[in-house]
């Protein structure tokens, strides 16, 4: 299989700790890419012109992260991100929807904040602040639920892999580790796991 990523993508990210955590690496040839460029090697495979996308060993195309996932966990025959059925399956789900809407909030703030100052939106900033925040808020409850106790899972890799880029980008948002102790705990054991130490985002 192929997997098109950007070292910085954290959508990419996800899918790529994915596939470590379920042990498909061997299985993997991760290709790195251009992305806004008419020239990249990824438009052939996927005309939207995103990472990640995969081309499974039959030719068949996948894109979008959540999808990715999905079929990565089906293929691989160890631990599984995604339970299958049953209550602990929408547990998971419900986690993920939020942990997913989170990643998609704060990276179009990231891209905001990428535009020229005086081209950035106040409003729009404002709207990705106060969902950031009710989010982590959120997350912190469930996690004195102990919805974060077992794993890891796909919820668990979405929010990993969305809290770096607050801590590069987000100034607004320095501050969450002591708003949120609970996360900031589990965050800081989860990132030391291999598949995130491995995929760490380089940026440039
Ligand atoms: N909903 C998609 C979002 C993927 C996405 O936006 N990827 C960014 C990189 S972080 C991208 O490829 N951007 C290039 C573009 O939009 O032209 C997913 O979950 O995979």
């Amino acid at each position: 299989m192929k997997l098109f990523y950007t070292p910085s993508s954290c959508y990419a990210r996800k899918v790529r700790v994915m596939a470590r955590e379920l042990g498909l690496t061997d299985r993997i040839e991760e290709v790195r890419t251009t992305l806004r460029n008419p020239d990249s090697d990824l438009l052939p495979y996927n005309p939207v012109g995103r990472v990640p996308t995969l081309e499974g060993d039959d030719g068949l195309i996948l894109t979008e992260s959540a999808i990715i996932c999905r079929y990565l966990d089906t293929i691989s025959d160890g631990c599984e991100l995604i339970p299958e059925t049953g209550p602990e399956h929408w547990r998971v789900m419900l986690l993920e929807g939020k942990a997913q809407g989170f990643m998609e909030g704060i990276a179009y703030w990231v891209r905001e904040l990428r535009r020229p100052e005086n081209e950035r939106s106040p409003d729009f900033i404002k709207v990705e602040r106060q969902r950031a925040e009710r989010v982590l808020a959120d997350f912190e409850h469930e996690m004195s639920q102990g919805a974060f106790d077992k794993g890891p899972d796909i919820a668990q890799i979405s929010l990993a892999c969305t809290l770096p880029l607050i801590d590069e980008f987000l100034a607004d948002l320095k501050d969450w580790r002591s708003s949120c102790p609970k996360m900031a705990a589990w965050y800081e054991g989860f990132s030391k796991r291999s598949s995130m130490i491995a995929t760490e985002p380089e940026r440039g």
